[in-house]
């Protein structure tokens, strides 16, 4: 089942703004902003949310591709495949700092199924940076197991709109 951050942090406001700092080696940085659009709506469609790309200033959740050490504590490991291999983390909801959302830019990512599917990883993430944490049902998208699914008819499963519907 779903499940929350200590405290059940949250972002405060129903607007949400996001930025893409960069992008990774190997899409096209439209297909990016695709991507992570579509990736947010998923989660836009079963909350009061309202996401708008912004490009200045300060926002609620900031996306990028980093690699290895890159100032937050927490380095990437580079391409690998199996048990252990970080493909992007996320930080819960904090009111002192703004969201973030980074993946290893040393993994393959791609928009099909080889490599590593920046949707389903995104959606994943998104979700972290919303407020839930890993969920034990693994039809949830926020079941701790990357698992390739088909993207065009990607649906959440009921754990995790019930849980994220608890939030918001
Ligand atoms: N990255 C971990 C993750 O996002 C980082 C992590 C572990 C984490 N525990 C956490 C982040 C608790 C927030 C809260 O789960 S990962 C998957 C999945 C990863 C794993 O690289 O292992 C996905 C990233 F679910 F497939 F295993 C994305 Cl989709
Ligand atoms: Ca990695
Ligand atoms: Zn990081
Ligand atoms: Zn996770």
């Amino acid at each position: 089942d779903y499940s929350f951050f200590p405290g059940s942090p949250k972002i405060e406001n129903n607007h949400v703004t996001y930025s893409i700092y960069n992008y990774p080696v190997g899409i096209k940085y439209e297909i990016v902003e695709k991507i992570i659009w579509k990736a947010i709506k998923i989660w836009s469609r079963v909350t009061p949310l309202k996401f708008r790309r912004v490009y200045t200033g300060n926002s609620d959740i900031d996306f990028a591709f980093l690699r290895g050490v890159h100032g937050d504590g927490f380095p990437f490991d580079g391409k690998g495949k199996g048990k252990g291999n970080i493909l992007a983390h996320a930080f819960a909801p904090n009111p002192y700092y703004q969201g973030m959302v980074h993946f290893d830019n040393d993994e393959e990512w791609s928009y099909s199924y080889k490599g590593i599917n920046l949707f389903l990883v995104a959606v994943h993430e998104i979700g972290h940076a919303l407020g839930l944490r890993h969920s034990q049902d693994p039809n949830s998208i926020m079941y701790p197991n990357y698992r390739y699914q088909d993207t065009e008819n990607f649906r959440l499963s009921d754990d995790d709109i019930k849980g994220i519907r608890v939030l918001y």
